[in-house]
């Protein structure tokens, strides 16, 4: 090879892994890129031995609140440094978390805010999703095809939370406008009224401790709003991506609308496959440490979980994100807003998780829930597609960015938050041991963890990604 060939990087010894593929072989990188895979190839300016281990294209993490305005004197623990330094620490590259609009302001706005949020200060590469809270005439007409045009081609929409909710009607505006311009929606599916309702008895009662947000929001609660959103995209003639599920009775819904041919995709979350509604307080227990596990949907009980890991395996989700949503326990602008302990309908809603993703859903390879191709294919590949990143993202191969993650899969580790990397003071998985772990990362050819050690790559480094089109298979 003409030494202005030279490979910048070759990852020897690779056993690799993609969502179809097991092959072994050499990586050789250069420009970022994927240049070469192959047996012996020539020695290059940094080598990795790769012997023993896994080799896996980077995590995509489809779904994460990172840096997002909050009402109410609350604030996000992460930020976008912070945020993707958790991320690469847990095998994950890219990120997309989300540009929301606010009730009477623009996307636009919206979007220019949130890349001076990322700028700067992301070291993973990332793209933006966007929350779409005020579809008016405008909105649907103007901003948002034109924001598709440049690259933003996935957007949320909530059927449930005072400042974010839509009607039925502008739900199906929105979607007529996703069809129309080739996007995709993602739907956070729970009846508002039924909650509203609901809460209001239980605070009426006195129940107001966090375990209560689980009676507050029943599964019946989302598997009406799954079913109603699935009737949308019925009528309109568009797929969906149903997120955040929790457990069985949603996946019915899903399921029965795929077996009707409906293009229904949905997504779940690691919370649904480790916590329960005991994580929010045992019965009797009027303590406020469940805050910490409170998120919406609710985790629910093992028979669900359960349920969950069986549809993963079977082929019912896309896509399994962490909905990193960063909120510090012992903080007036978290957990507990204003310095009080406030009744459960007030505590900032999620769990943090963005580093945590991928070795909690690895653990399930040795425990025979899922393949190492479902697990690659959940993680990367699909959210890739779905996410117009694909095949830059998502996959090892020529000419693929060389995100790249080493995985251990026989180390044992016990997940702790004083080794973990985001600015969150806790994690909802303390004390959980799993096996396999992404020891190296790299991102576009660049080393960022080594051994399990982030090296602190400049801030900034991570680079905003327009999306394509999303590949809805
Ligand atoms: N629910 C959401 O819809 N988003 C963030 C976190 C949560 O619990
Ligand atoms: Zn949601
Ligand atoms: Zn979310």
């Amino acid at each position: 090879m003409p030494a202005h060939d030279t490979l910048d990087l070759v990852i020897r010894n690779a056993d690799v892994v993609t969502a179809s593929d097991r092959f072994q072989c050499d990586i050789g990188v250069r420009d970022g890129r994927i240049a070469v895979l192959g047996h012996d190839l020539p020695r290059g300016a940094r080598e990795v031995d790769a012997t023993g281990l896994l080799a896996l294209p980077g995590g995509v993490d489809g779904h994460c609140h990172l840096d997002q305005p909050m009402p109410d004197g609350l604030r996000m623990a992460d930020d976008f440094f912070t945020g993707t330094r958790a991320a690469v620490c847990g095998g994950t590259t890219t990120v997309i978390p989300f540009a929301a609009q606010e009730k009477g302001g623009s996307l636009q706005a919206a979007v220019d805010d949130y890349h001076r949020r990322a700028e700067g200060r992301a070291v993973a590469d990332y793209g933006f999703h966007l929350i779409v809270a005020d579809p008016t005439p405008k909105v649907l007409r103007e901003e948002l095809p034109a924001l598709i045009r440049r690259g933003y081609t996935s957007f949320k929409v909530y059927m449930t939370y005072d400042d974010l909710k839509l009607s039925d009607r502008e739900m199906l505006s929105v979607l007529e406008v996703a069809k129309e311009n080739g996007a995709l929606v993602m739907v956070h599916a729970e009846n508002a009224d039924c909650i509203s309702w609901l809460t209001d008895k239980l605070i009426g009662e006195g129940r107001i401790a966090p375990r209560f947000h689980g009676l507050a929001r029943p599964a019946a609660v989302e598997r009406e709003a799954t079913h109603r959103a699935i009737t949308f995209a019925e009528l309109v003639d568009v797929p969906i991506l149903i997120v955040h599920v929790s457990g069985q009775e949603a996946i019915e819904q899903i399921r029965w609308a795929q077996g009707r041919g409906l293009r229904i995709l949905a997504e779940t979350c690691p919370q649904y496959l480790y916590l329960t509604a005991d994580d929010m307080g045992l019965s009797g227990d009027h303590g406020y440490e469940g805050a910490k596990c409170v998120c919406s949907p609710p985790p629910r009980d093992f028979e669900n979980q359960a349920a969950v890991w069986r549809a993963l395996a079977g082929g019912v989700f896309s896509v399994f994100s962490s909905d990193h949503a960063p909120f510090n326990y012992d903080d007036p602008a978290g957990k507990q807003p204003g310095g009080e302990r406030p009744s459960f309908d007030h505590i900032p809603n999620g769990v943090p998780g963005i580093e945590t993703r991928l070795p909690l859903l690895f653990d399930g390879i040795a425990r025979g829930k899922l393949t190492l191709h479902q697990f690659v294919a959940l993680t990367s590949y699909r959210p890739a597609r779905l996410y117009g990143l694909y095949p830059r993202k998502g996959t090892i191969a020529v000419g693929a960015d060389a995100d790249i993650v080493l995985w251990d899969p026989a180390r044992k580790v016990r997940i702790a938050n004083a080794e973990l990397h985001h600015a969150v003071d806790y994690t909802p998985y303390e004390g959980i041991e799993v096996t396999g772990w992404p020891v190296h990362c790299f991102s576009r050819g660049e080393m960022l963890v080594e051994g399990g050690r982030y090296l602190e790559p400049l801030a900034g480094r991570g680079r905003f990604l327009a999306a394509g089109v999303p590949v809805m298979d």
